[in-house]
């Protein structure tokens, strides 16, 4: 069966992914209209169940209950879980922590597996996975090296990242269909081969998606996006990974992940006014930084945390991938059941109670590794940035240290939306502040614009009135997707170079990461601050004591914001954007032309010579933050995400070089001419040197993408030597085969020069907690010194660097069965 389509009139496009699925996949007819008789009967599910708990009597720990209204035959396996959970108490003999049941509820062998917080790795069997479109066609292309059929665990995929903003919601989804043709044509057909439900562009963001649709208290899911953890908000474990790790577990290998610590957050009393769930994970991030959270999942605690809606819990969690969070997590409670209901999911909130006090709550007396208080009675909203998510700023201090800073005090852009921030109940608390303006005769001073999370939302804020009320105020509704957030934005109303402030309500604020323009400072806030910004056009505003003047000059304070926590109306589901695979899979064609620019197949890379490694370049050492951003950046290059050569051309371009203070520009060690930093790292490889690089502190920081790793490894890199790394990239270069290490010795890093040369020695020895050694052989021809570096891989995984990655260990391990 040939899946991709062609001769399509152009303006048909849309309709083939956006409206009518019939035109797409003929043959589908039959398994698509009962998805649409679902989807309306989930609409009309959400109508009858409101806030009130109709009990579905008769269900038993025993009850068969579907995990989605999507999938058939895959069951929810609380009573599994369960059992793991007591096998595992008994063996610690202590209580356990929310978070704690739901890991160890997944474990592979509960009876025998090492449990240490912060020490042992476990071995994790998740129930799920969801990719984007920007990581999936890596992680596919790595899936289709492994030879197998179909997925072992059910998966989606889910078209949100390769939308760019330019003119508007219909007009700029168009123009994507258009340009990514080839790669949404690879991940539909790819998806229909190998099992795997395929979430049309125009649906919206992967979390909110996840969110509606899949995610239910007590699962495990893994996700190849760092905000992946949104689904804590619905009292799941959610956890952001690469894509290598996610084909491990699409070809039914145990997920390995190093058993995280536990910070509790105890949040006490009720937010209140301009407050909203933005301000706890901004407030949060003051105190942890952006490195706080590494190697540990949060949960929260305390009578807060049944104040929140669904998704305002989603919200925290979602950000806490900004403080390095494994994942964040709400205890399973009453809004779960209220947002289950309005998604037409009753069933799952009932059989989740059946389980709520064995499984779905934390023991009495558990402990934390650390504990940290928000008093939600006196939280303030807070503005974080500029250039940084923990930079946090209480709204009353703003216009002192905004002032201070020098940062540009105009508000060029608001902009709303997100996977952080797109609720209805964020929509309707925005709609709230701008009626309130709209009514005094006040409109938007800053550009405004609007990002819905999923189709869904869309849907029901253009039924209910709001979708209006931002477009009358002059906001622009942008497609459902990740669109400004990912730098996927068509900027026009300044010129790259000029600087200027921008206030939005996504969760990254990196440099250049919006618009590609460093001098943008871009600050985050939660939707109702960044409104109030709109429409005051200035950062010094604070609209819990500052007044605004209306059309008659008249002078008047905007009203604290109202919102709606569930459509009171139920859920508008839209326009089906879903493609469930066929019966018939066996014959579909998955299509990857050798002449594309933007998919390529991958082909393995060699295993390790078995020595160590000498007289090794620099290729460069970086200064300051280097987030994957810095290292593999979006915006432009996100359409080269399937195309490994390509996508290699930008590694470490956004990189600071320490010995120049300059951005892609390295010296070569053998010639000595300076140029781009991907053009001197193939330089290199081609003339058979491999390389290194050396850099700062959580290094990686950001998100999932293993193209940061990938990249290097294409390259010709051999090891990436830093003071620290965040969680995700850490496991990203150990899977392609790089060897991440660490300095023992902070100072080393400062004593190394970016023109030395050095060696790694003890490889051939390499064993879990033993260290390497780093011999340095200085530039200036002094005496060589060592230096002592971990490294943090087990016995597994020092596998993957001997075979020269983790799927050529996969491969041997399949070939000699
Ligand atoms: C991000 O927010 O940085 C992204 C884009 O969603 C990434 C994934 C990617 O780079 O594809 C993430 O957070 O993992
Ligand atoms: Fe998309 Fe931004 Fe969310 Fe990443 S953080 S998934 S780019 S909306």
């Amino acid at each position: 069966m040939q899946l991709v389509f062609t001769g399509i009139p152009g303006d048909r496009i849309r309709d083939i992914y956006y409206g009518s699925s019939l035109l797409f996949f003929p043959s589908f007819f039959s398994l698509l209209f009962p998805l649409y008789s679902m989807l309306s009967a989930r609409r009309v599910l959400a109508k009858i169940n409101n806030r009130g708990l109709a009990t579905v009597s008769g269900l038993t720990k025993d009850s068969l209950v579907e995990m989605n209204l999507l999938e058939k035959g895959n069951y929810i396996n609380y009573k599994q879980q369960l059992d793991n959970v007591n096998i595992v108490k008994e063996r610690l003999g202590r209580p356990l922590t929310y978070a704690e049941k739901l890991l160890y509820g997944h474990l592979d062998k509960p009876h025998e597996q090492d449990i240490e917080r912060g020490v042992s790795y476990l071995k994790l069997r998740p129930d799920r996975i969801a990719c984007q479109d920007a990581t999936a066609q890596m992680a596919i292309l790595q899936f289709m090296s492994a030879g197998m059929p179909s997925v072992a665990t059910p998966t989606t995929v889910h078209c949100d990242h390769l939308i760019q903003a330019q003119k508007g919601g219909a007009a700029d989804l168009e123009r994507a269909i258009r340009l990514n043709k080839e790669v949404y044509d690879f991940l539909a057909t790819a998806c229909a081969k190998y099992n795997i439900g395929f979430w049309k562009p125009g649906s919206g963001i992967i979390h909110q998606i996840v969110l509606e649709n899949y995610a239910f208290p007590g699962e495990l899911l893994i996700g190849t996006d760092s905000h992946t953890p949104n689904a804590g908000g619905l009292g799941q474990l959610a956890i952001g990974v690469g894509g290598a790790d996610a084909v491990d577990v699409m070809a039914g290998l145990p997920w390995e992940l190093k058993a995280p610590k536990i910070i509790g957050v105890k949040l006490t009393g009720r937010m209140n006014g301009w407050t909203s769930p933005k301000d706890i994970i901004l407030k949060l991030a003051g105190i942890t930084t952006v490195k706080g959270g590494t190697g540990a999942i949060v949960e929260y605690f305390g009578d807060g945390v049944d104040t929140f809606s669904c998704t305002g819990m989603a919200t925290i969690c979602n950000m806490g991938a900004e403080i390095g969070a494994t994942t964040s997590v709400f205890p399973f409670n009453n809004s779960m059941v209220d947002f289950l209901d309005a998604t037409g999911r009753s069933e799952i909130g009932q059989f989740a109670k059946v389980f709520q006090k064995e499984y779905l709550s934390a023991d009495p007396g558990c402990e934390y590794d650390q504990v940290i208080e928000i008093d939600l009675n006196t939280l303030e909203p807070h503005i974080n940035g500029p250039f940084t998510p923990d930079l946090a700023t209480p709204v009353s201090k703003m216009k002192e240290v905004a002032v201070a800073n020098d940062w540009p005090l105009e508000v060029k852009v608001g902009l709303i939306g997100s996977c952080t921030n797109s609720s209805y109940e964020d929509m309707t608390r925005a709609a709230s502040i701008i009626e309130d303006a709209a009514s005094h005769g006040v409109k938007a001073k800053s550009l405004y614009t609007v990002t819905p999370g999923s189709e869904q939302i869309r849907a029901t804020i253009a039924r209910d009135g709001q979708l209006k009320t931002f477009t009358d105020f002059g906001g622009s509704v942008l497609a459902n997707a990740c669109g400004p957030c990912i730098g996927q934005w068509d900027r026009q109303d300044i010129k790259k170079g000029d600087k200027n402030t921008i206030v939005s309500s996504f969760n990254r604020n990196f440099t250049s990461r919006n618009d590609g323009n460093p001098a943008t400072h871009a600050f985050v806030a939660s939707p109702e601050m960044v409104t109030a910004y709109a429409i005051a056009g200035d950062l010094r505003f604070n609209p819990l004591t500052d007044k605004l003047k209306d059309k008659d000059g008249n002078e008047f304070l905007l009203k604290d914001p109202v919102g709606v926590g569930l459509p009171v109306r139920g859920y508008d589901p839209g326009e089906n954007t879903y493609q469930a695979p066929p019966e018939d899979r066996a014959s579909v064609e998955v299509v990857i032309s050798p002449s594309s620019d933007r998919l390529q197949k991958l082909t393995p890379f060699q295993p390790w010579d078995g020595k160590d490694a000498e007289r090794l370049p620099i290729l460069i050492k970086s200064v300051g933050k280097t987030t994957t951003d810095h290292i593999s950046m979006a915006g432009p290059w996100l359409k080269y995400r399937g195309h490994l050569q390509n996508i290699s051309n930008n590694y470490m371009i956004g990189a600071i070089n320490a010995e120049n203070g300059e951005a892609n520009n390295v010296k070569n060690h053998y010639t000595g001419v300076y140029s781009g930093v991907p053009d001197t790292a193939a330089a290199y490889r081609d003339s058979g040197v491999k390389w290194v690089v050396i850099g700062g502190e959580n290094f990686g920081e950001g998100s999932s993408r293993e193209h940061a790793a990938l990249e290097p490894r294409y390259l010709g890199g051999f090891a990436i030597i830093t003071k620290s790394f965040a969680r995700i990239h850490e496991t990203n270069l150990k899977k392609q085969g790089l060897l991440p290490l660490n300095f023992t010795d902070l100072a080393a890093y400062d004593r190394i020069q970016p023109d030395d040369e050095v060696d790694i020695l003890g490889l051939t020895e390499l064993a879990p907690g033993k260290n390497v050694t780093l011999r340095v052989h200085p530039a200036d021809g002094s005496p060589a010194w060592d230096t002592p570096l971990s490294h943090t891989y087990n016995s597994e995984q020092i596998e993957w660097f001997k075979y020269g990655s983790a799927l050529n260990n996969m491969a041997a391990v399949k070939a000699s069965k």
